[in-house]
């Protein structure tokens, strides 16, 4: 496949939607390209084009797919071994737990934003009752469900990233009380396709942006 006709997935450095596709993208060795722009200053052919205003795009000829999990499953479809489980109630579920991951990235998003210990409390307290189910459903083989990397593994994996950042640099773990989590995170972050999935200078952004915000976590 010439450059011209690869798939242009439309992105930004610190999205953790975007890195679920690219996840998904390098797991399935599918060639594309990546194009970065400025949510502050989104471009006009990015407005023209996205629906939502939001990343990830994807670009495939003239069409435009937006929404990450839709994005995956069209590449899943598309290419090589598939990453949802064929009986449909099976599925079904899977698709419940990829919905409920973007749910996850959201509250660790408002958790590096909370000025206020007050409101950082009560976020983790959300964070937690959602943990503990996540805790009671994953499976102990290593991935989510069983020996295989699926959809629900690409779609965890930049908030399990994102919380290995946060412990390392500010000594908070959210998944510190959750050890099969912590387990899953471990195997997860030791993947070449999760490892590849961000830019090099990634942590370093991604704390940046958090001290720049300069919330109680900063301050940790
Ligand atoms: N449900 C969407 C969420 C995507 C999303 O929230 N993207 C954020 C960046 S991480 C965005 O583009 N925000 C721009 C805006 O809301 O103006 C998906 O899964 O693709």
């Amino acid at each position: 496949m010439s450059a011209l006709e690869q798939p242009i997935l439309v992105s930004h450095k610190l999205c953790p939607f975007v890195q679920r596709s690219v996840i998904t993208l390098l797991h399935k060795k599918i060639d594309f390209t990546i194009e970065y722009i400025s949510l502050e200053r989104k471009p006009d052919w990015f407005l023209e084009i996205s629906p939502l205003g939001k990343v990830p795009l994807l670009r495939i000829k003239d069409t435009v797919l937006f929404e990450s999990s839709v994005i995956n499953e069209y590449l899943d479809e598309t290419h090589g071994k598939p990453m949802l489980p064929t009986d449909p109630l099976e599925k079904a579920e899977h698709r419940a737990w990829i919905e409920f991951s973007s749910s996850i990235n959201n509250i660790q998003y408002q958790l590096t934003q909370a000025r206020r210990e007050e409101t950082f409390v009560k976020i983790e307290e959300d964070l937690n009752k959602k943990l503990a189910h996540l805790e009671k459903r994953i499976g102990n083989q290593g991935f989510f469900d069983g020996k295989d990397f699926s959809l629900v593994d690409s779609s965890f994996a930049p908030f399990l990233m994102r919380s290995k950042i946060l412990a390392d640099n500010t000594g908070v773990d959210t998944v510190s009380d959750y050890k099969k989590i912590q387990k899953w995170r471990e195997n997860l972050l030791l993947l070449p396709e999760v490892k590849k999935s961000v830019v090099k200078d990634f942590e370093d952004l991604y704390m940046e942006s958090i001290y720049e915000r300069g919330g109680y976590l900063a301050d940790q």
